[in-house]
């Protein structure tokens, strides 16, 4: 099932999430709910806060083009080693059409959980992957790459996403006044 992306500025995106505890059908049911959505939108990479979930659990797909394309599921992430600093052009799901340049480590190392339960780790430097690991981290925590450019460049793109708001109500509102035909 496709889920609705919270488009920022949303305060459920700013919140902190929750670490997740039971490793049950409903956790996988979420993380393929999650895939659905996150391939639907063309995305490689989604945290749940995203789906209104505030639960730290991600997924990341850098090659969801490709044949045997490979998500991988991130539960309780966390970085226990980084170094060195790269910049990066970057976009979001819930900043639809803004792409802006942050800095990031170069390399990091993740602990993570994957969704039996079972300690992983990853490692990823210079790369695609080490992005998506600390940006979708990131939303964990309530930041978004919004939260590391300028203050100008930031007030600019809430108000292309308050426009970008009012029309998705728009058309909500047109769609419930007359529902597609059968
Ligand atoms: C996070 O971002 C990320 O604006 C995932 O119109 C960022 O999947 C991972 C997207 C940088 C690695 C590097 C954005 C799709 C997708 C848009 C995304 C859009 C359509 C963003
Ligand atoms: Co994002």
């Amino acid at each position: 099932m496709v889920r609705e992306i919270l488009i920022w500025p949303d305060p459920r995106l700013k919140e902190k999430a929750a670490p997740v505890a039971r490793f049950d059908a409903e956790l996988k049911k979420l993380v393929d709910d999650m895939a659905e959505t996150m391939y639907s939108a063309d995305g490689v990479g989604l945290a749940a806060p995203q789906v209104g979930v505030l639960q730290r659990i991600i997924i990341i797909d850098v090659s969801p083009r490709e044949e045997g394309g490979k998500l991988t599921a991130f539960i309780n992430p966390e970085i226990v080693e980084s170094d060195g600093e790269m910049i990066y052009k970057e976009g979001c799901l819930s900043i639809p059409g803004e792409y802006e340049d942050v800095k990031r480590f170069a390399r990091v190392k993740v602990r993570y959980q994957d969704v039996d339960g079972r300690t992983q780790e990853i490692e990823a430097a210079d790369s695609l992957l080490a992005v998506a690991l600390q940006h979708e981290i990131d939303h964990l925590d309530g930041t978004l790459m919004v939260d590391k450019i300028s203050t100008l460049k930031r007030e600019l793109i809430k108000k292309r996403m308050k426009k970008i708001k009012l029309e998705r109500e728009r058309e909500r509102a047109d769609a419930l006044r007359s529902p597609p035909a059968l």
